[in-house]
């Protein structure tokens, strides 16, 4: 089949998206100072070092046989480099840096993968290229790299957010210490549909886990109208809510108290006590807690604070309601190629894409407004929903990245919707599904709570 104008435009701009997304990492490792490299900032996670030779071994080991018919000139690497760890309650890894390749070794191996990979992909989109064996267009593939790298992009930044100040280059942020004398309301939602998912005829890019299309009912209910903020948070707290067993289990289960009284928890991890008062660990300086910042927690410690309150999170379709109303994502590429759907929320708004490093006042902007008036639900931080992170109906699992989201279909990940400071703009689509454990407290996460 002969690619049309449009495709050949389209891929030749996923090439240009796949080297300002290598821009984009290359910027997070030069924050580290070269002799912190081989560091593990978060214990249950690789070393700084693996995630330089991951981010070429994924996009090497994607595309060079299935689209590029090249063989592997560093097989050992390849292999080393292929997957990151996940660990659900087994042992912290114990691998020293001696264990790992010089900086040299992986770095020429990074450099050879980019320029094999530039050279012949643009002689591949010259031609035209078929779809994979697989089924796939090239253009999917190039789209998981892309968004494979920015995912890293900030799972990166949660990392280099825990590696001590004195181990990094610290660069220029004007932070948003705004305060507000707003009281936080709840929203009322009534019952409605909302449609989760992505179809497959639409023609849009999304990830295995986006798929199908399928609408949900849901029965009325009310929702914060902002997330909560560390002031909230803390009024918790000083509630004494980390000493409360009952907050943290529902006596049948009490998983929760157990991982707070073993790893004796007591505060968010981007808090720090400094005498008499609350400090707050932004990545590149220690501050006074901004009070009308989002509170950025683990599942748990939401919950905890949710049942606190006598409420609870929202389930991933109550979110969606509030954030979207009843809209679906259905149109197919617009003239230029580019998918899109008919829906634009004005994102560049919020606290995304980049923009900044930490959060901003949960009150900072009145655009991001939902349908139904609800404020901040897309950056500024994921939120948490109740969700254990499972196949919507239809599921299949993309067959050349089987385990991209069948491997957390296990009841102990949970979806998070929304995007932080450090979310890549791509990935504020309304489908976009993440994840994580419930007992994660590094990432850029907060939520917000619902009743009935
Ligand atoms: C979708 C962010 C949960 O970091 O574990 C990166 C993304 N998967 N490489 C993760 C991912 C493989 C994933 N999350
Ligand atoms: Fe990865």
């Amino acid at each position: 089949m002969p690619a049309t104008s449009n495709d050949v435009i389209a891929r030749h701009d996923l090439i240009e998206q796949l080297i300002d997304a290598r821009h984009r990492t290359d910027e997070l490792f030069a924050v580290v100072k070269p002799e912190a490299l081989y560091e593990r900032p978060i214990p249950e996670r690789h070393r700084i070092v693996f995630y330089i030779g991951h981010l070429e071994a994924f996009d090497w080991n994607l595309l060079h046989e299935r689209v590029l018919g090249l063989a592997s000139f560093h097989p050992e690497f390849d292999r080393l480099f292929a997957f990151g760890i996940d660990p659900v309650g087994g042992g912290m890894p114990t691998d020293q840096p001696s264990d790992w390749p010089s900086l040299a070794a992986v770095r020429q191996y990074v450099d050879k993968i980019r320029n094999v990979l530039d050279e012949r992909m643009s002689e591949a989109l010259a031609d035209s290229v078929p779809p994979t064996s697989e089924g796939f267009p090239l253009s999917t593939l190039l789209e998981v790299a892309i968004e494979h790298r920015l995912m890293h992009a900030e799972t990166l930044a949660y990392m280099l957010h825990q590696l001590p100040l004195e181990k990094k280059i610290p660069q220029a942020e004007v932070l948003d210490l705004s305060s507000s004398s707003i009281a936080p309301h709840s929203i009322e939602i009534p019952a409605g549909a909302v449609t989760l998912g992505l179809s497959r005829t639409s023609g849009l890019f999304g990830w295995d886990n986006e798929f199908e299309a399928h609408a949900v009912d849901i029965p009325a209910f009310a929702i914060d109208q902002y997330k909560v903020t560390n002031r909230q948070y803390l009024d918790f707290m000083t509630a004494g809510g980390y000493e409360t067993p009952g907050l943290w289990g529902d006596g049948t289960n009490a998983q929760d108290w157990k991982w707070i009284s073993d790893r004796k928890i007591c505060h968010p991890a981007f808090w720090k006590r400094d005498g008499d008062r609350w400090m707050y660990r932004t990545m590149f300086e220690d501050i006074p807690l901004p009070l009308d910042w989002p509170v950025y927690v683990s599942h748990a410690e939401a919950k905890a604070f949710a049942r606190w309150e006598g409420k609870r999170l929202p389930t991933e379709a109550e979110w969606q309601r509030a954030a979207y109303g009843n809209m679906l994502v259905t149109e197919s590429t617009s003239p230029g190629g580019q998918a899109s759907s008919n829906f634009k929320p004005n994102f560049k708004l919020g606290n995304s894409d980049f923009a900044r490093w930490s959060p901003v006042s949960v009150y900072a902007s009145s655009e991001g407004q939902s349908p139904f008036g609800v404020h901040g639900m897309i950056g500024n931080g994921w939120e948490w929903t109740s969700t254990t992170f499972g196949p919507f109906p239809g599921f299949e699992p993309f067959p050349f990245y089987p385990g991209y989201s069948s491997d957390f279909f296990d009841g102990k990940h949970f979806v998070m919707k929304g995007g932080s400071a450090r979310t890549a703009a791509c990935m504020l689509r309304p489908t976009f599904r993440n994840w994580f454990q419930a007992h994660y407290q590094y990432i850029y996460t907060g939520f917000r709570c619902v009743s009935r």
